[in-house]
């Protein structure tokens, strides 16, 4: 899954694709190094974000949609908000990847009766102030229990098992230690018998175990990502497709899945 978030204040790439056509062409760009999926974010949720209103994330979001409308891959937007949820529906989205797994009021009933996928993220808080001081008892246990609970709900709501996605939200109210203990535990998430997202690339826990700045942590977010799909995972999120995709043959050819 490639990443392309169309905002001035993304930790990565926060400013480089807000122009509609930028962002197009990063798109582009992303298909061609071999994405399957491209996930469309206009909204930062970095620790600390503040958010924006939905007719803020509609007008960034809704130009660069109309132009991938005819592009390769499905397109997954990355978004909490009901409203942006709607339009990106009628727009063609073919996911929604919600970091609040549909909490906000109306979520499910706006996805349900589509027949888009849903990505259901854990988050401990909210972006504003989620990294002071993540507290879990056992963060593992914790997290697949909630997204246990998500997955009910959204059953519950009409989305069928085979429409959704979990992922244990690295960095999303967690300390470095949660987010090893959750990765080396990952296989106990995929045991919820669904797929399982993996989001590192470039993230803090990279840069805090590295000494390296958020431009300069491929290298960490390839190893991740590695490391995540050995324990589990079935998508990877990336800003970096092709170097993700080299990294996961090497692995292929080890399993003999090449
Ligand atoms: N991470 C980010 C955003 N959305 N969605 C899922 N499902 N999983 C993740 O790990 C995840 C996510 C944060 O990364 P990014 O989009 O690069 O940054 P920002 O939130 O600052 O736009």
């Amino acid at each position: 899954m490639g990443v392309v978030n169309v905002t001035p204040d993304s930790f990565s790439d926060g400013g480089h694709y807000l122009d509609p056509k930028a962002a197009i062409d990063r798109a582009k760009a992303l298909i061609e190094e071999g994405a399957d999926i491209l996930d469309i974010g206009a909204e930062s949720s970095r620790p600390g974000a503040r958010g924006v209103s939905f007719e803020e994330e509609l007008s960034r979001l809704m130009p660069v949609l109309e132009g991938l409308r005819d592009c390769a891959v499905p397109i997954s937007v990355d978004t909490a908000k009901p409203e942006v949820m709607r339009a990106a529906i009628a727009a063609g989205a073919s996911m929604i990847n919600d970091i609040g797994a549909l909490r906000a009021s109306g979520a499910l009933e706006t996805v349900a009766p589509s027949d888009v996928a849903v990505c259901l993220m854990h988050m401990q808080g909210e972006p504003r102030t989620m990294q002071h001081e993540p507290r879990y008892g056992e963060v593992v246990a914790e997290v697949g229990a909630f997204l246990a609970e998500r997955v009910a709900a959204a059953e519950a709501a009409g989305i069928a098992r085979e429409r959704i996605v979990v992922d244990p939200g690295f960095g999303f109210g967690k300390t470095v230690a949660h987010n090893f203990e959750l990765l080396r535990n990952l296989d106990r998430i995929a045991a919820l018998g669904l797929p399982v997202l993996a989001g590192w690339s470039r993230k803090s826990t990279l840069g805090a175990i590295t000494g390296r700045g958020a431009d300069d942590r491929l290298a960490a977010s390839l190893a991740a990502a590695l490391l995540a799909v050995e324990r589990g995972a079935r998508i990877v999120r990336v800003h970096d497709v092709a170097a993700t995709r080299d990294a996961l043959q090497v692995l292929a050819a080890l399993e003999g899945r090449t």
